[in-house]
């Protein structure tokens, strides 16, 4: 028999009481709404209002500022959407567009799960914003939240069967496992209801809904783009004879830490076993339900799934996920990453039809001195040609387009340059950044803003030492939570304090190895001479086709982290 649920004499976190007492997640938001004093809404619902996809934010820019004139902080929300799989009309780009030119900031954020965020909804304004995605089919809830996140689905064209299949199975996993409250239909939308909604029960959930967010994502091999390992949930499609025949599930993965707590700390998922597609829900509810009983309710920094199995075991996690399955998985079936990260340029899917994938350096939509993006895009999808499909890695997918088409899109490309695929280097083209300053609270360092720049000084150290157009996984967060999963980049850097981080190398290029600290605290001059003899070590003594992840392994550089199996 199991060990029992989480019952620590410890007394419950202070978000478990909020959960508690919201009935069904609405607390006094509809008062915080209407009270015109603030721009920022109660306490308690600060934390209620993220199960509607919502944060409260201040502009960190001008926040000392503000201070200094005796203001209060520059308050403003940040909107997340629910896109389960990345995947948006036209109609919808084009309601996005307007809705963050009318009520937001004028740029759209495509974030490393798949979604859309708007920032700088004023309070007055966040109805209104939420009522216009209602209008194109669009809703935020449980984008945050203790609740089951954005379901994330791989993007592959060239097997553009297989790969409908995937989609649709993540939009049917994200129904099955979204919350049942009412209360983000009263709140926002009036009362307004959505196609298919059901009562207020929470089934899944229960009064208290997880221990704290949940992620799940489905990914097509051989391109591990969605980083599956980093995932509470992951299923690994299994394909046979050209038809998707079921997943392997994995487990446990999980990247958020906290600076000098060594007690957090990124975690890979566990391989648990093969089951057939049909089962998908079944088996995603019993994992979700499994860290809804056993998840630790008491310190929300040890709360995640990864340590429910990290504490407890593989072993118990597998005896009682098959206790509640009714029987065992089978073993998970063989299959192969070759590749991770997007694909860049036109493919042509198995139905004839084209996709190009766009890269958008920070996943940032904004029309900038060259890249007009927010101007092209709104241009592209007045065309009404084909879905535009967001990767896990901020850049985005026309897609679906018929072949008669392409020379408008390619028109449309040049335009708006918007083809920076098409000059930028492989280290450019991969990096990745986290929003951080000025919008994110928890920013220690900066990122988007940042994270160009930096990509253009690797590359100028690449060129030095003979590695000109090499690929280098590079990823920068603002703080240690993760966001743009950089545990799993060859070079990840991780926000410490304004211009410094934490240097983390040894990650294998297909995100089945985390990274480590190798130099805590530097600022880019030291970062920059820490990496030069490295990089001309890598390019002197590498093995044939060795990535600079696998080097810095073998050469006893860092000491990847042990794994359970
Ligand atoms: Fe994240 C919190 C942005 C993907 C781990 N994340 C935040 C907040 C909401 C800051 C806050 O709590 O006040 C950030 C809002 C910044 C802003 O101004 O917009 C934020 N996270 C993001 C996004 C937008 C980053 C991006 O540039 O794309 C991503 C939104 C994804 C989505 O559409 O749902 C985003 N966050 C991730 C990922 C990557 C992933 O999911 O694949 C991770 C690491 C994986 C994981 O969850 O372990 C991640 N975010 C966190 C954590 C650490 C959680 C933990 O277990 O410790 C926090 C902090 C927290 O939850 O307390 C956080
Ligand atoms: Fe903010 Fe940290 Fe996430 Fe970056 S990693 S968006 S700084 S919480």
């Amino acid at each position: 028999m199991s060990k029992s649920p989480n019952v620590s004499a410890a007394p419950l976190s202070a978000v478990e009481g909020i959960k508690t007492r919201s009935r069904g997640l609405r607390g006094s938001l509809v008062e915080s709404l209407a009270n015109p004093v603030t721009g920022a809404i109660a306490d308690d619902d600060t934390q209620l209002i993220k199960f509607h996809g919502s944060y409260q934010q201040d502009d960190r820019d001008v926040r000392e500022e503000r201070r200094q004139q005796k203001l209060e902080p520059a308050f403003s929300f940040m909107i997340r959407t629910r896109l389960p799989g990345g995947v948006a009309t036209p109609q919808q780009w084009l309601a996005l567009d307007a809705i963050t030119r009318e009520f937001g900031n004028g740029t759209l954020k495509l974030t490393t799960r798949q979604a859309f965020q708007v920032h700088g909804v004023v309070k007055r304004h966040l109805r209104d914003t939420f009522m216009a995605m209602n209008r194109v089919a669009i809703d935020c809830i449980a984008a945050c939240g203790d609740v089951n996140r954005n379901v994330m689905a791989g993007i592959n064209p060239a097997q553009s069967a297989v790969h409908a299949e995937i989609h649709a199975y993540a939009r049917g996993l994200s129904e099955h496992l979204l919350p049942h409250t009412r209360a983000y239909h009263e709140i926002w939308l009036d009362g307004e209801k959505l196609a298919g909604e059901v009562g207020e029960a929470e089934p899944l959930y229960g009064a208290t809904y997880l221990p704290r967010k949940f992620k799940a994502a489905i990914v097509l091999p051989p391109h591990n783009d969605v980083d599956i390992y980093t995932q509470d949930l992951g299923f690994i499609a299994i394909v046979e004879a050209g038809q998707l025949v079921g997943f392997n599930l994995t487990a446990g993965g999980g990247l958020g830490a906290t600076h000098g707590e060594s007690a957090t700390f990124p975690r890979l998922a566990n391989s648990i076993g093969y089951l057939p597609k049909e089962r998908l829900n079944e088996v995603a509810a019993a994992v979700m339900t499994t860290q809804r009983d056993f998840g630790d309710r008491t310190n929300r920094k040890h709360a995640r799934l990864k340590y429910t199995i990290q504490d407890r075991g593989v072993a118990w996690f597998k005896e009682e996920l098959f206790r509640r399955l009714g029987g065992p998985l089978a073993a998970p079936k063989p299959f192969s990453f070759t590749t991770r990260g997007d694909r860049f340029g036109w493919e042509t899917g198995e139905d004839g039809r084209l996709h190009l994938t766009l890269r958008v350096p920070g996943g940032r939509i904004v029309d900038g001195p060259t890249a007009k993006w927010m101007t092209g895009l709104r241009a592209y999808a007045e065309l009404g040609l084909g879905e535009l499909r967001l990767t896990a890695n901020q850049n985005l997918q026309l897609a679906n387009i018929a072949v008669s088409e392409k020379s408008k899109v390619d028109a449309l490309v040049t335009q708006y340059g918007l083809g920076i695929h098409e000059v930028a280097t492989p280290v450019a083209l991969d990096a990745i950044a986290c929003v951080a300053l000025p919008t994110c609270a928890l920013a220690m360092a900066e990122a988007e803003r940042y994270i160009m720049d930096f990509s253009a000084r690797v590359d100028a150290l690449l060129t030095s030492h003979g590695l000109d157009r090499e690929r280098v996984s590079v990823r920068i967060t603002g703080c240690p939570n993760g966001c743009a999963r950089p545990y799993v980049a060859e070079i990840g850097l991780v926000g410490k304090a304004p211009g410094r981080y934490n240097l983390m190398l040894g990650a294998d290029a297909l995100g089945t190895r985390l990274n480590t600290l190798y130099r805590e605290n530097l600022d880019e001059t030291a970062i920059l001479a820490a990496l030069d003899p490295l990089i001309a070590g890598w390019a002197a003594g590498r093995h044939a086709g060795e990535t600079f992840g696998d080097w810095t392994v073998r050469n006893g550089v860092v000491v990847p982290p042990a794994v359970e199996a």
